[in-house]
Order: structure tokens, then sequence, then C-alpha cells
């Protein structure tokens, strides 16, 4: 069956389980809102619902039930590859389901037909100002194509229907993972590599072509192929995911959307947060280990000057896990069973930094999560692939992040999900709560 059928009966078979729910048990409490909560930024409030990812403050991510490792192991893998497609893992976002050879097929197929990028939007980029942010360049070229938005199209037929609207979204939204890759190639091109376009190879999958389309070399398709699936989704209360949720749940379509999220996602407390730390620890090697190698001494330092000056530790912290991140762990030991990247000297310096810095946040005292997060390892890898130019890394993120996103809001049309409108208070309010206890 196609994936849109499979994922029809799944929405189909889901829906009763939501309006049960409401129906039945809407007015039973989950939980409690505490005033540091309301001026905190929502942390830990259970608001959100998602069955794409679930996020333990322990554990880290679980894929539709699957840690990072179980995923990688279950999911048919790329030809001559031990990482699996991308499309393999679109497919178990969308349906739960591990996908066979077959299916996998099936869907390297169509986002075949799905990935020819209009003109216009190469246009609306090469209009930019040169020194544009690439994340700026990526949101927008989402803008852009939003004029033909088949959902948008739907809701201004005058046929629009509750129970058929996740069809429209799937279809815009199968448009963007299938071509956000081909766009961030062509940003990539344009700004660092002096224009120089590659055409689509059609018989990759979306991670070599991608590799392919930026010159990378034959080992470069896994880093991307892992890459994408490793930033794809980390539960809805994220920036990106939220924001990309909240903006639909206007019935933005989903261009408005993921513009919107990727606007969050360049934000340095989120996705910009990989290009902070290559920068970090570039000025780092700049200015205490030119000659000498990076000691514990040297980093401890480092790390306390920039704490002293009241900035965060990038690639450090995290709002709800409370261990290392497996995201940083994962590509850890990619470095670490990549014979040359194991001795690439800034690869050196990251594995001293994860000795140091936990230590470091621990005694300054304030951060909740002292361990690393995903941002602290990516980088490090792309550089080393001579991916150098470290402001392009959180379009690499949003290229990623589209897959988790738009997965999350086919389901949430799909199941009906309301307009977004939490209720806001005043301090008035609050201090009166306050004294009342
Ligand atoms: N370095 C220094 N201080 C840190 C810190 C870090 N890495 N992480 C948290 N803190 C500080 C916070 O700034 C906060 O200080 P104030 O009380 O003065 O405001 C205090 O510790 C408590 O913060 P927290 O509850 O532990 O963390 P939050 O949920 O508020 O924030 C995050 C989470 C990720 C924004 C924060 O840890 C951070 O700024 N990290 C560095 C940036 C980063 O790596 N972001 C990427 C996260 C992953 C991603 O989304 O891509």
């Amino acid at each position: 069956m196609a994936l849109k059928e499979t994922l029809k009966q799944k929405i189909e078979e889901h829906r009763p389980r939501t309006t049960r729910l409401v129906k039945e048990f809407g007015k039973v409490k989950i939980d409690e809102v505490t005033i540091d909560q309301c001026i905190g930024g929502a942390r830990d409030i259970r608001s959100l619902v998602t069955d794409i990812s679930y996020l333990d403050p322990q554990e880290g991510i679980r894929f539709r039930g699957k840690t990072i490792p179980e995923t990688f192991a279950a999911l048919p893998k790329a030809p001559g590859s031990n990482y699996p497609t991308v499309e393999s893992f679109w497919y178990m976002l969308l349906t739960g389901d591990v996908p066979t050879q077959a299916q996998v097929d099936e869907v390297v197929a169509e986002w075949k037909t799905r990935q020819e990028v209009p003109q216009y939007v190469f246009d609306a980029i090469r209009a930019l100002p040169k020194d544009s942010h690439p994340m700026v360049m990526l949101s927008v070229a989402m803008l852009t194509l939003q004029k033909d938005s088949k959902f948008a199209g739907f809701y201004n037929s005058g046929k629009f229907n509750k129970m058929t609207a996740w069809e429209y979204v799937y279809e815009d939204a199968s448009d963007i993972v299938a071509r956000i890759p081909i766009i961030a190639a062509f940003i990539y091109n344009l700004k660092y590599r002096g224009d120089k376009q590659v055409a689509i190879d059609p018989k990759l999958d979306m991670g070599a072509n991608f590799a392919h389309m930026i010159g990378q070399k034959e080992e470069y398709k896994d880093v991307a192929r892992m890459y994408f699936i490793l930033h794809s989704d980390h539960e809805s209360g994220n920036v990106s995911a939220h924001t990309t949720h909240l903006v639909h749940s206007a019935l933005s379509d989903p261009y408005y959307a993921y513009s919107a999220g990727l606007n969050g996602l360049a934000g340095p407390l989120h996705g910009l947060a990989n290009q902070e730390v290559l920068d970090w620890t570039l000025k780092f090697q700049e200015k205490y280990c030119k000659d000498v190698e990076p000691t514990e001494e040297l980093i401890k330092a480092a790390l306390w000057d920039t704490l002293n000056a009241g900035q965060v530790i990038p690639g450090y912290g995290h709002a709800v896990l409370r261990k290392t991140d497996p995201r940083y762990t994962s590509q850890r030991e990619f470095c670490l069973n990549t014979p040359g990247l194991n001795e690439y000297p800034l690869f050196k310096v990251i594995a001293k930094i994860f000795e140091v810095a936990p230590g470091v946040l621990t005694e300054h005292g304030k951060t909740k999560n002292p361990w690393p997060n995903v941002d602290a390892q990516s980088g490090v890898i792309q550089m080393y692939y001579g991916l150098t130019e470290y402001d392009f890394y959180t379009v690499l993120f949003g290229v990623g992040r589209a897959l988790g996103c738009m997965a999350n809001i086919t389901w949430d049309r799909g199941l009906g999900y309301a307009l977004e409108r939490p209720k806001s208070v005043t301090t008035a309010m609050l201090e009166k709560w306050a004294e009342a206890g």
C-alpha cells in the first residue's frame, strides 16, 4: 500500500482514541501550573500531544517508540551503507511502522516526483543581499513556495472539509521534505561555492543526493543521512516544532508554518547553537592552543571566561534533558568509529571539552543540566568533511527538522487539533494568587 493510503488508514484508526479522550475524559487533570512555570517559559507543562516522538529527560529521544540505536538498526539501509535512508525514516515517522524495502523504494520514487524546485524560489534567494544569513534564505524560500500550497488551495476552494484537510497538508509536507535539501544545496553553492550549481542525481536517495549536490565525497552521504535523521524531531515543545504547530493551528499552510519554525530554529539558544559551538571552539583554539594540545586547565579557563562574561556555553544544557543527549552520543560514536575523524584535532578538543565542561557548569551552579546536547558534537563532523562554513550548520538542522515538523502537522490536521490559544494573566493576578498561597 502506498504511504498516503497507509497513513489514511492509521489516521482513521486513531481518530476514535482522540475523540473518546476528549468526550469521556476531557476534564481529567494531567498537570498543575506554578508561577515559576508561567514566568519561566512554560517549562515542563504538559499541554501538547504528539505520537511522533517522545523525550524522556534521562533517556533522551525515542522516535515512534524507538531509541536512536533501535531506529538505525530497524530501518532498511541505503544501498551499500550502514545507515538508513531519510525516506525510510519519514515513512516510520508518519506511520509508526518500519517500512519494507519496497515501501522505501516507493517513497524514494515519490520524492523524485516532488523535488523539482520552481525557478522563482531560486530567483527570490538570489535577490536577497549576498551577506544574508543562510537561514534567512531558507526561510524566504519556504515563503516563496507558499503561493502553490495545496492546503491553501483546498482551503480557498470553498470545499474545505476537516476530515480530508490532512491529505492536503500531507501533499505540502511531502513537497517540503523532498525539496528542502535541494534548496539548502542551492544556498550552499550560491554562498560558498561561487554559485557552482549541481543538478539533482535522480538515482540517489535524499541524503546521498544532498552530498552529491554540494560537491561532497562518498563518505559524506552517510553523514547527511545520519544528520538529517538525528535532527528530525524532539517531541513538540521545542521552539521550532512548537512554532510550526502553533502557526499551522491557525490553518496557515505548511509553508507559512515551517518558515516560522525555521525562524525559531535560527535562535542561538536553539538551532543556531551548532554554529555557536564551532565559533566558540575555533576561537578557543586560536587563542589558547595554537601550538599546544588543549589541556584541561586551558579549557577550564576558557569556559570560565565565557561564563564570567555572562554568556552561555553553547552546546551544553537542555530545557528537558538531564543527561548527555543521545544525539550527541550517536555522533560521538560516529567520530570514534571513523578512521581519520577519530584523530582529527578539532574532535580531540570537542572530546576534551566533554570531559571538562560538565564539571565547570556544575560548579557554576546555574544550569539544571550540565551535559552536552546535539549541537556540541555536530559541527566537528561537518568541519572534518570540509563543510567549514559554519553559519550554514543551522540550515542542515533545518533540513532535518522539516521531517519532524511536517510529520507532526500532518497528524495535527488528521486528528483535527484545535487552534492553539493558551491563556495569559497579569502580574497583579500572579501577586494576588501568590499572597493567597
Ligand atoms: N551555559 C551557561 N549557563 C547556562 C547554560 C549553559 N550552557 N545552560 C543553562 N544555563 C543557565 C541559564 O541561562 C539559566 O540562567 P539564568 O537563571 O541566569 O537565566 C540557568 O542556567 C537555568 O537554565 P536551565 O533551566 O538549566 O535551562 P533552560 O531550560 O532555561 O535553557 C538552554 C535551556 C538549552 C536554552 C540552555 O541550556 C542554554 O542556553 N544552552 C546553551 C545554548 C544551547 O546549546 N542551545 C541548544 C539546545 C539544543 C537545541 O535546541 O538545539
